[in-house]
Order: structure tokens, then C-alpha cells, then sequence
């Protein structure tokens, strides 16, 4: 049976849309769905201590991943966890500070690289394939389970900045001045993102997604160089070991730079930001693959007419393709739970 078939006779509405199927109603998930915005959050949050804690405790980390699909029954649940757990695994010091986010001890050459250690990541790791496994064991049968991984280049602007900065500077003077030093970084992470992800289809993930957050800071040469050939390799390897598994991919802010994206990594598909006008994305990338996107998280904070004029649009526009309804990036803690209660409703045309 191809893809498509094995997907389609799914009852998942998730992977239809992933297989390329045009659906009456898109599939809906979104970015950050746990979080602070959710008060039952904060609560098993302050039990589970700091951060890491909560994505390092299976029990707590399934029952944070519940809570949004518990809510509004999303169509995919998103295994809670943080892209900084690969350098927490391969030794590099991270903590959490309250109030300021995460804080890492900077890898700036590569004699701190030397001190990485690829075989120790997924032996640290292995909480988060129990989650996985908790999650398989406890979701809807129409909810489908989503893995991630930060995309190399954004994991290492945290890896080498220490923190996160408006301008990823730290990494660029790095991949500026000695760009195969940077690349020894970029290589380490492709492997090691690797080896996680096809942990994670074997303890249960149905898709992956890999986030690129800082895709948009680099300039084409080393957007080509550091976010689409690493994400090429990986996708490449996940073709071979997990053929069956959907990859999608999040280069936010990459501009014009999706469509070559897209076409040259071999994604399944792509989410796009909230910059991209979806009537360009439905001309460009939808002819490629499925397209997740792209309501601005700042209208699921105003909500009313504006956010239900925008949402009306996206269906609009990308309706006649593969499409799975998502916002432009996460959703921020400000966000009144009863406005995603509402948005959902109206892309399920209740409202
Ligand atoms: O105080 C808290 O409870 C921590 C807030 C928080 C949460 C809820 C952080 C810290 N991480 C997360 C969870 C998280 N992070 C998920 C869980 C699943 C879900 O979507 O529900 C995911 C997929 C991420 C991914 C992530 N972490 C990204 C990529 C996506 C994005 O939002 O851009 C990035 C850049 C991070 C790093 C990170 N972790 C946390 C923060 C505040 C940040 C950003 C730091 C910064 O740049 O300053």
C-alpha cells in the first residue's frame, strides 16, 4: 500500500492531511497547546518543580500533554518536552531560570565541543520515550502523536549563545569566522537529532517535527549550508530507518526561502510563519506537500472579529489543498483559553 493509501484507511484526520489528502474539515493542533496559558499547567508545573523536572517526569509530562486535548480535542497531541534537551543530554550544562528562560553553559569552540558526549543522549533521554509510550497508551484513538526535535541550527544558536537572543550572534560570529568548525557542531547535532528521533517513532511518535525558529536569521548562503542541508540529511536518514513517518518542518521566518526549502529537503510538510501571506503559500508550497499555519498567536490573544475574519481566510485559501489548521508560531501565555475553545469551534464549523 503507498503513503497515501495506508494514511487515508487511518481515521486519523492528521495523517489524511500529511498524505497529501484534501479534507472537508482541516486538522487542527497548535503550537504550544501545553503551557502557561493553561491553568491546570501552572498547577502540575509548581508539582514538578523546575522545568526540566516536568519533561523528565513521565507521569507529569503525559499529563501536561493531556490537558489541551482534554480541552478541545485537538487532532494531534504534541509529547511535552523542550528542544534543549539535546544539549542537556550530550553533557552541556542547562537550567532553567524563572522569569528568564533557559541558560546554558556556552559552547564557543572546539575544544568545549570535544567535552560533548553523543552516547550518553539517549540513555539521558530515555524519560521522554516513557512518555511517549504513556501517551500511546492513554490518547484517543483519533489523536495522533507527535514527536520533535529543534532543527541544528536553532539548537545550536542556544548552544553556543547560552541563551536566547534577538539576533543568534553568538552562533553567527561562530559560523562567520571559522565555518568548518561551526559545521563539526552542525554535523554532531544531525547525528545525535537522529538517533532521538527514530527513539521516538520506536517508543510511539506517528510524525515528527522538527522546529527552526531562528531559520530566518541567516543569509541565503548559510540558510542553504546550516538549516537546509542539515535538515536534508536528517530527513534523508528518517526516510531509510522510519519510511512511514511524516517529517514536518517549521523554518520560521525563512521568507522566500520555504519554496526551495520545501522542494530540496524532502519534508512531508511544511509550517509556515505568521509573515507568509497564506494566499502566497497556497500558490507556492501547497502544490509541494501538505502546509500548516499560520493564524497569528497575538489574534488568538484578541480574538473576536478579527481573529474570526483571519481564521475564515486561512480556510478560505488553503481549503482546497492539504492543509492543517496551526498558528504562525506558539501560542504566548497571555492567551485566554476560552479564545482556543472558540478558534477550534470555528475551524470544525460550529461557529
Ligand atoms: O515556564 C514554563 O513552563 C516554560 C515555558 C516552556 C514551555 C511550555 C518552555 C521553555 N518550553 C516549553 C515546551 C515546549 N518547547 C514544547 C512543548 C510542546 C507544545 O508545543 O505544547 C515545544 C515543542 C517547545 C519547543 C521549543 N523550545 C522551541 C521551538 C519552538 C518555538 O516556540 O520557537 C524553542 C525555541 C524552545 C526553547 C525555549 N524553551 C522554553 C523557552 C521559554 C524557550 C525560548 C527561549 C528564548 O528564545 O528566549
Amino acid at each position: 500500500m503507498s503513503d497515501q493509501a495506508k494514511a487515508s484507511s487511518s481515521s486519523k484526520l492528521f495523517l489524511r492531511a500529511l498524505a497529501g489528502e484534501t479534507l472537508a474539515t482541516p486538522p487542527i493542533w497548535l503550537m504550544r497547546q501545553a503551557g502557561r496559558y493553561l491553568l491546570e499547567y501552572r498547577e502540575t508545573r509548581k508539582q514538578a518543580g523546575g522545568f526540566l523536572d516536568l519533561c523528565y517526569t513521565p507521569k507529569l509530562a503525559v499529563e501536561v500533554t493531556l490537558q489541551p486535548i482534554r480541552r478541545y480535542g485537538f487532532d494531534a497531541a504534541i509529547m511535552f518536552s523542550d528542544i534543549l534537551v539535546i544539549p542537556d543530554g550530550l553533557g552541556q550544562k542547562v537550567w532553567f531560570e524563572e522569569g528568564v528562560g533557559p541558560l546554558l553553559e556556552p559552547v564557543t569552540d572546539l575544544e568545549a565541543l570535544k567535552k560533548l558526549d553523543r552516547s550518553r543522549v539517549l540513555g539521558h533521554l530515555a524519560p521522554v520515550m516513557e512518555t511517549l509510550k504513556g501517551l500511546k497508551a492513554s490518547l484517543p484513538s483519533e489523536t495522533a502523536l507527535i514527536g520533535f526535535a529543534g532543527a541544528p541550527w536553532t539548537v545550536a544558536t542556544y548552544m553556543v549563545g547560552g541563551k536566547g537572543s534577538p539576533d543568534q550572534g553568538a552562533a553567527k560570529a561562530w559560523a562567520y569566522r571559522d565555518p568548518d568548525g561551526f559545521q563539526v557542531l552542525i554535523d554532531l547535532l544531525v547525528d545525535v537529532t537522529g538517533d532521538y528521533l527514530e527513539a521516538q517513532v520506536a517508543a510511539g511518535a506517528e510524525v515528527l517535527q522538527l522546529f527552526d525558529t531562528w531559520a530566518g536569521s541567516l543569509p541565503a548562503r548559510q540558510f542553504r549550508r546550516f538549516c537546509l542541508e542539515p535538515v536534508k540529511r536528517l530527513r534523508a536518514r528518517l526516510k531509510k530507518s522510519c519510511p512511514d513517518i511524516p517529517v514536518i518542518a517549521f523554518p520560521k521566518g525563512a521568507g522566500a526561502g520555504y519554496e526551495t526549502y520545501f522542494r530540496e529537503t524532502g519534508v512531508d510538510a511544511v509550517s509556515f510563519d505568521t509573515s507568509v501571506d497564506p494566499v502566497w503559500a497556497a500558490d507556492r508550497l501547497q502544490p509541494l506537500g501538505a502546509v500548516q499555519g499560520n493564524l497569528d498567536p497575538l489574534l488568538l490573544v484578541a480574538g473576536g472579529s478579527e481573529m474570526d475574519r483571519a481564521i475564515d481566510h486561512l480556510l478560505e485559501t488553503l481549503g482546497s489543498g492539504p492543509f492543517i489548521f496551526n498558528l504562525g508560531h506558539g501560542i504566548v501565555p497571555q492567551t485566554p483559553p476560552e479564545h482556543v475553545g472558540q478558534l477550534v469551534d470555528r475551524v470544525r464549523g460550529k461557529k
